[in-house]
């Protein structure tokens, strides 16, 4: 019998607010692989609540570093490793130190490089964590940034996004390093369509998964992305299938959270729609 895959998940543990690690655990898990989670810090709460003087950001570079060469002495492999948001800059050596001791040939490399939305860098997103991030991501074999995270990835202006379909090939392209790494843009709207724009490397290929647009924006829904998407891979599925699959999880979530009029700081009402990801793709 296979054992789960397994996934260094290295991201953050917000105790409020559904992301990161709490995101994670509970998709990964329902689509059949194993989360390891490497925490790079614990928030009391996401950053897009208001704080407090009591508000906890906890930075645990030094512990990442241990924990990394535990598993290593412990004899751990991984299927993929998944960094998402980023305690400090400093944490980047940190990772790709964990990259270089346990890549292999099968090992898939996803790096959500999550720095900001909106058009504008989160307030911890200082520009050396930036700058770091674009190294940490020039090794993945797959990145998943929003427009926002792509701009700041390229150095261009947030407005200077393209609106054309050649446009946005040329920034996937660019985004690829012409080729290297494949790359699901997401955020992208479409003929009045959201999803995402990808070029994929095994392939050369670059096209839209698209879905209905949802009227509603969410934190934590980058991370929802990304754990469905990696879940959908590791289950041997194609980008394009993949990143359909996590479009329309993403939407399914949106809407559900839309029609329980909850608000926006509690992030989307994913919990209930978990079932659908433990079925095979052409039944969900
Ligand atoms: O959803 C990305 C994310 C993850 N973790 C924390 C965040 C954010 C975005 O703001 O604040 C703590």
């Amino acid at each position: 019998m296979k054992l789960a895959p397994k996934v260094a998940a290295i991201q953050d543990l917000s105790g409020y607010g559904r992301c990161s690690i709490m995101v994670a655990v509970p998709v990964l898990a329902a689509m059949g692989a194993q989360c390891c989670p490497m925490l790079t810090a614990y928030l009391s709460a996401h950053t897009a609540c208001p704080q407090t003087e009591d508000s906890v950001f906890l930075d645990v570079t030094r512990e990442m570093a241990r924990t990394g060469r535990h598993w290593q002495a412990l004899g751990l492999s991984f299927d993929a490793i998944f960094s998402g948001f980023l305690g400090s800059a400093a944490q980047i050596d940190v990772l790709l130190d964990f990259i270089r001791r346990f890549r292999t040939e099968k090992t898939l490399v996803l790096v959500d490089p999550v720095m900001g939305d909106g058009g504008r860098p989160y307030r911890t997103c200082t520009p050396d964590l930036c700058r770091q991030m674009g190294i940490l991501a020039a090794g993945a074999d797959l990145i998943t940034p929003n427009c926002t995270e792509a701009a700041l990835l390229l150095g261009e202006p947030y407005a200077s996004l393209p609106t054309s379909e050649a446009g946005l090939f040329r920034w996937l392209e660019r985004l690829s390093l012409e080729g290297k790494r494949s790359v699901v843009l997401t955020g992208v709207h479409r003929e009045g369509q959201l999803g995402a724009a990808c070029l994929d490397r095994s392939t050369g290929r670059t096209f839209f998964t698209l879905d209905r647009e949802e009227p509603g924006q969410f934190p934590g829904t980058g991370d929802l992305f990304a754990s469905v998407l990696l879940g959908r891979l590791l289950q041997g599925a194609s980008l394009q299938d993949a990143a359909q699959q996590a479009v329309g999880f993403v939407r399914q979530s949106i809407r559900r959270t839309l029609d329980l009029k909850a608000p926006v700081i509690e992030g989307v009402q994913f919990e209930a729609l978990l079932g659908l990801l433990t079925l095979p793709p052409d039944e969900a």
